[in-house]
């Protein structure tokens, strides 16, 4: 019976191993009664197609040549808010030659509808009609911040004068002013508890390549990270360093909760320090505007988008 039984078990065995090395073919089982793996780990990577990465380009908010038709009332330009303050009229698109440009004229406030957060570069060519008061560009004001002056209760916009004793106007933000050939001002609103509005300005005179009666490329690099780059005609004329997010509590009740970088430095196309304060005004998003106090430049070409940064 012993030697029975181990056969019948040998052959069993033979007849199991025979079974799994068929299996282990896949070739041998037409009708298999085991149900599909249910369980078993797709692999969608046969039967899908890969999806591609949209790779974004620097998104474009303003691409102006003003080659188009414009209206000669405000707000004349999509995404700006326009106002000219005592309503002269002088700011419109203008024609020379075969080519349209747009003169900023009189007491004038203009400034780009969004705020920014993310890095971007402002660029334009400008032609600076030499005056004795401030026709700028600004960046990192807010014109709803804007504080009282002797001569205007309703507030020193980007082109009311400061109360500061001098030509200086706004209360808010970085300016770069146009103001003579061959010498540009930047200047940085400040708190100056001495100054009747409590503002003041740290500033620098930059000398570069400005020429009031041609046209001159302007670019801003703003990285939101702590940088601002002035260009004049391809070449870096200055730079200004930001730092110390915080708020003034004791200032004004209308900038109570609204954050502003308080540190900042001017330094020249070197990097020599060339004034620097601890009370400045910049606003911890960024506006970006044009102030005219009876100045006038012409703007043309102005071009807002993303900056791309080199990593
Ligand atoms: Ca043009």
């Amino acid at each position: 019976m012993k030697r029975k039984l181990l056969i019948i078990s040998l052959i069993l065995v033979f007849v199991l191993v025979l079974s799994v090395g068929c299996k282990k073919t896949g070739d041998a089982d037409p009708t298999p009664t085991k149900e599909p793996d249910v369980t078993a780990t797709p692999e969608p990577e046969e039967t899908e197609e890969p999806t591609p990465t949209p790779i974004p380009g620097p998104q474009v908010y303003v691409d102006e040549d003003f080659s188009e038709e414009y209206p000669n009332e405000p707000p004349m330009l999509d995404g700006w808010h326009f106002w000219d303050v005592a309503n002269e009229g002088h700011s419109k698109v203008y024609e020379q030659g075969d080519n349209k440009y747009f003169r900023i004229q009189g007491f004038i406030s203009m400034t780009y509808l969004d705020l920014f957060e993310t890095p971007y570069t402002f660029q334009f060519d400008a032609r600076g009609v030499k005056a004795d008061e401030v026709g700028a560009v600004f960046v990192r004001g807010n014109k709803e911040l804007t504080v009282p002056v002797n001569t205007n209760p309703i507030g020193a916009g980007y082109y009311e004068g400061d109360d500061s004793g001098t030509k200086f106007t706004s209360t808010t933000g970085i300016g770069l002013w146009f103001k003579e050939n061959g010498k540009l001002t930047l200047f940085i609103k400040t708190l100056d508890t001495s100054k009747p509005a409590k503002i003041g300005n740290c500033f620098a005179e930059i000398e570069c390549s400005y020429s009031a009666s041609n046209w001159n490329k302007i670019r801003i690099d703003d990285d939101c990270k702590g940088t601002i780059k002035y260009y004049v005609n391809d070449d870096l004329i200055a730079t200004i360093e930001y730092s110390d997010l915080g708020t003034y509590d004791d200032f004004d009740p209308l900038f109570d909760g609204e954050n502003f970088y308080k540190k900042a430095v001017i330094k020249d196309k070197d990097g020599n320090e060339l004034a620097s304060t601890d009370s400045a005004f910049i606003y911890e998003y960024s506006e970006i505007a044009f102030g005219m106090r009876t100045a006038a430049i012409d703007v043309d070409n102005l071009l807002l988008k993303d900056l791309e940064l080199e990593e």
